[in-house]
């Protein structure tokens, strides 16, 4: 049977492949998309339990590399949910008719670089395969969802599903006796939509996070015109600002401020849409142990406020890390969903689970009834897609041996020893940190830019070397240090206790700001792709 041979395979057919894959296109190159799933979408497509939505202001947030595709858009929401950005994507693919060279239901299983030919060879979980000089990864950093290693987990009766695995048909919650096992970002999400129809809720919570308001509202015509009136200065902003979201952060530091001065702004913050109580937050809250202290201070009191039983809302206060130095879960009424009567928190620092039986969920204290478990236990992040598919570079080592120690990259985009293959979103990486369709346009853009150098000078093997993988990744290290995020176990960090051999923390992402990490990569195009090894 002849195989399949591509200048290009791109795997994954989210936010990143769809964009690159209209990039090569641009490049006159030829390329296939392999994507696991049924349709495209990527986080949007396996994500779309109930409540699902952007933190992003949805208008920072969608493409921003076609003038048509911006025009032709409107968003209903300042945070669009989940349906919407779903069919934004779809709207995208039929303006670039990208469908046509995306294949689905194709989960790529193995790819192997043939040194005597400079050629990957591509295998699909179905046994076919594909050969192409350069791989492009899409995988998405949160798109290897874990289930909770809990015993009995198969022996449930009812629908137990994980949030990022949730199906396409509807699934019943009103008027049923509900279970959520988690309580990060999705958790939240999915708590607050599901309480307000379902008959008793039960949340089971191994340690609170530090939520905040989001403040969503639907986009009224005059806010639609002067969207629409400045993407530029939108996009703009977003480019110079720490992780590429609207919000920037206030030069001064909270510790030279008045508490009254330090305060107000703080309740503004509080008060405003998005991500500013994160974002655009004093310099050193995520960096000063006493800073972050008089925040995570503030926090805390406003989340007494809103919970009615004090006793209820300690529990709801994180007390072994800092706000911020976890993935912030935007919220809408989050804390107000305890104070109904159909909710209930179980503490799991009380009473740990045992077991989940066929009824329900068994803890140490007590035995739980459920018609639906809903596993909002996250994901194998930022490395867990790349270890689910075998690499194989020159020298017949695998990727996962070669970051066995933790990952190596040159500018997160390339890894010495795996010549032509190029990691889009992957560990260090400011895609990992970052609004994350603007980080991924930016790195799209300047492989782009790298593949067009090759292809006009006849370059046809590019490969990061050891030195300038050594340079990068300390680097890497050295800004991850000097945040309080790196002390403290999430996804961040790599720590992940459903996980074997993920209980040490791992440094994933790349702490110093979006800009820093464009304008190191600018600066290796404009002078010749200093440390890539090119022949
Ligand atoms: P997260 O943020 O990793 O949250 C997972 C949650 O599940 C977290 O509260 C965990 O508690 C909890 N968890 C995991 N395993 C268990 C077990 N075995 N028992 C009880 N509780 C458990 O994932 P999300 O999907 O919410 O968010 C991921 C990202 O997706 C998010 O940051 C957004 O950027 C989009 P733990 O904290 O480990 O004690």
């Amino acid at each position: 049977m002849e195989i399949a041979q591509y200048d290009a395979i791109i795997i994954g057919a989210g936010i990143s492949g769809m964009y690159q894959l209209h990039r090569l296109r641009g490049l006159g190159l030829s390329a296939r998309v392999f994507e696991a799933g049924d349709d495209l979408g990527g986080t949007w497509y396996w994500n779309r339990y109930p409540g699902c939505r952007f933190d992003s202001e949805s208008y920072s947030y969608g493409y921003s590399f076609s003038d048509d595709i911006l025009r032709e858009w409107d968003w209903s929401e300042h945070f669009a949910a989940q349906p919407e950005t779903l069919r934004y994507l779809e709207f995208v693919a039929a303006k670039l008719d990208l469908r046509r060279d995306i294949q689905f239901g194709s989960r790529v299983e193995s790819a192997a670089y043939d040194e005597g030919a400079n050629l990957w060879e591509v295998l699909l979980a179905d046994g076919r395969s594909a050969r192409s000089r350069i791989v492009i990864t899409a995988v998405g950093a949160l798109s290897t969802p874990v289930l909770p290693a809990i015993e009995g987990i198969e022996s449930f009766r009812g629908p137990a599903i994980h949030t990022g695995l949730w199906p396409r048909e509807p699934v019943e919650y009103a008027g049923r006796r509900v279970a959520v096992i988690g309580t990060g970002a999705s958790g939240v999400q999915v708590i607050q939509e599901m309480a307000k129809v379902a008959a008793h809720l039960t949340v089971f919570q191994r340690t609170p996070n530090w939520c905040a308001p989001l403040h969503n509202s639907p986009i009224d015509a005059e806010s639609q015109r002067r969207i629409h009136a400045t993407y530029p200065e939108i996009f703009a902003r977003c480019r110079e600002t720490f992780g590429q979201f609207l919000h920037d952060s206030d030069r001064r530091n909270a510790l030279d401020l008045s508490p009254t001065e330090r305060e107000a702004v703080w309740e503004q913050l509080y008060a405003e849409p998005g991500f500013g109580i994160w974002m655009a937050n004093f310099r050193d809250v995520l960096v000063s142990e006493e800073a972050n202290r008089l925040l995570s201070n503030f926090v805390a009191r406003k989340i007494r406020e809103r919970v009615n039983d004090p006793a209820l809302a300690e529990k709801l206060i994180p007390t072994d890390h800092g706000f911020g130095t976890r993935r912030v879960p935007l919220e809408t009424n989050y804390y107000e969903v305890y104070n109904q009567e159909n909710v209930r928190l179980v503490d799991l620092r009380d009473s740990p689970i045992q077991r989940i039986t066929p009824d329900g969920i068994q803890t140490a204290a007590e035995d739980f009834a459920f018609d639906l478990i809903v596993f909002a236990t996250g994901f194998d992040a930022v490395t867990g897609a790349f270890d689910r598919i075998e690499f194989r570079g020159a020298a017949s080592r695998t990727l996962k041996e070669a970051w066995a120690d933790g990952p190596r990259t040159y500018l997160g985009l390339q890894v010495p020893g795996f010549p032509n293959l190029f990691t889009l979103v992957g560990p260090h990486n400011s895609a990992t940190f970052c609004n994350i369709p603007r980080c991924i346009e930016q790195n799209v853009d300047w492989l782009s830019g790298l593949l067009a150098y090759a292809k006009e000078r006849g370059i046809t093997r590019i490969e990061a070397s050891e030195k300038a993988a050594d340079e990068w990744t300390e680097h890497v290290h050295a800004a991850a240090g000097r945040m309080l995020f790196s002390k403290v176990n999430s996804w961040f960090t790599g720590v992940n206790r459903n996980q074997p051999g993920h209980d040490q923390r791992r440094v994933l992402l790349y702490a110093g700001g979006a800009p820093a990490h464009r304008q190191r990569c600018d600066e290796v195009a404009r002078d010749g792709y200093p440390g890539f090894l090119l022949r």
